[in-house]
């Protein structure tokens, strides 16, 4: 199907541009569910077959990308909410058997159909904030059976909904009560059983890590990463979130994409993600929602220009917040990110973080038509406003939404 879209001012996003560089009165001609021709009105073609549509000079960006989510799970933690607000720590919840047990004991339960309700359900909240493409990690399992059962809802997802899915084996999110004494165990478990069948159905892009103290450390999150590696699968991990553990530093000598979080990453870790071209990506929902002060290294990620990435992180238990836009006002209100900064970590650094770089992420003749038009005047006001109902239409693969 062919389309093609009139009177734009793109914003496109391309990685080596700096500044805007706003594109007015511009086509894309649309073959194929590919950007296929880019160029000023005056030399725009005569639509020979499909469909056209005029975007009256409103701004056009890339399809916006969230890389990092829980999007499927049961139950909810609105009563630990309570309980943090009257002085119990994550941790502490954590170690008393509730937080992630406590959503890992609901999906167990739920059947395949109420978690894909409930993930098209919360799935909603990102769409209409211009989200194309959308990363889903399992973690909320723990056991073969659930951890696929997450990924097989994640597949689901994609077919129901209009977004592109990239899926992500997080079986290391915690160690499951089963295997509570003997957490190298599980690691094994996770290594020889889990990952494994994982890749044999098909269901898993990249395998993740929560690597902290009250998750895994150096040694098993680098034996999870060797086994996702001799699989061929990418790595990315939870990384320097409540500590300086040095597990960003390991995932990037490793060629993690992305590491995520990363409030506590130091000068050598920074160096790290540098050297081995990995993306640093910022979460604050889940710090504005644990209430951190930790702010991460932005300085010095910009000094050694690693690309960074913002993502929504939405889950029950750090970050219920799916709205992209909210989290883009979060990175310049809360770790003073520039509006553009903020727009490039959702579209092409975001991008680069699942591996995506070279089909989206950016208006460029030969990538995927997945693309977002605004009613905003600038491109800043993104980041800017919240809640002010600033989609106008999505394009996916090509195709107009009404979402
Ligand atoms: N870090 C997080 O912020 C989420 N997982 C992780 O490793 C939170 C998971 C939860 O509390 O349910
Ligand atoms: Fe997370």
């Amino acid at each position: 199907m062919n389309l093609l879209l009139t009177n734009a001012t793109l914003v496109t996003m391309e990685t080596n541009d700096t500044g805007y560089q706003l594109k007015a009165n511009h086509f894309i001609n649309i073959i194929n569910g590919k950007i296929a021709q880019i160029g000023g009105m005056a030399s725009c073609p005569l639509l020979s077959s499909g469909k056209q549509f005029d975007c009256e000079n409103k701004l056009l960006t890339p399809g916006f990308i969230d890389c990092h989510t829980h999007l499927v799970f049961a139950g909810n933690r609105a009563h630990e909410f309570e309980q943090r607000l009257t002085g119990v720590p994550y941790q502490e919840i954590a170690r008393q058997g509730g937080g992630i047990m406590t959503t890992v004991n609901a999906t167990r339960k739920a059947t395949e159909a109420q978690l894909l309700a409930k993930a098209l359900q919360h799935l909603s909240g990102l769409i209409k904030d211009g989200v194309t493409t959308v990363e889903i990690k399992s973690g909320y399992g723990l056991d073969l059976e659930s951890e696929l059962k997450i990924l097989r809802v994640a597949k689901q997802v994609e077919q129901q909904a209009k977004i592109k899915v990239s899926t992500t084996l997080l079986a290391a999110h915690a160690v499951p009560p089963e295997f509570k004494d003997s957490p190298d165990r599980y690691i094994d478990y996770v290594c020889n059983t889990i990952i494994p069948a994982a890749v044999d159905a098909q269901l898993v892009d990249y395998v993740d890590v929560f690597c902290e103290g009250i998750g895994f450390n150096l040694q098993q999150t680098e034996r999870v990463f060797r086994a996702a590696l001799s699989f061929g699968l990418g790595i990315k991990g939870h990384t320097e979130q409540l500590s300086n553990s040095g597990g960003s530093a390991l995932a990037a000598r490793m060629g993690a994409s992305s590491v995520d979080h990363i409030e506590y990453l130091d000068e050598t870790g920074v160096k790290a993600l540098a050297e081995s071209g990995t993306v640093a990506t910022l979460l604050p929902g889940a710090f504005y929602f644990l209430r951190e002060t930790q702010l991460p290294p932005v300085e010095l990620l910009r000094a050694y220009k690693v690309p960074m990435a913002l993502a929504t992180d939405f889950n029950p238990g750090t970050s219920p917040i799916a709205s992209l836009l909210m989290i883009m006002n979060m990175g310049c209100t809360l770790f003073d990110l520039t509006p553009e900064e903020a727009l490039r970590g959702v579209t092409c650094h975001a991008a680069k973080a699942l591996g995506l770089a070279q089909q989206r992420g950016q208006i460029k003749v030969g990538f995927e038509a997945d693309l977002c038009l605004w009613n905003i005047e600038h491109p800043a006001q993104l980041a800017y406003e919240i809640g002010t109902g600033l989609l106008a239409a999505r394009i996916i693969n090509g195709g107009l939404c009404n979402d």
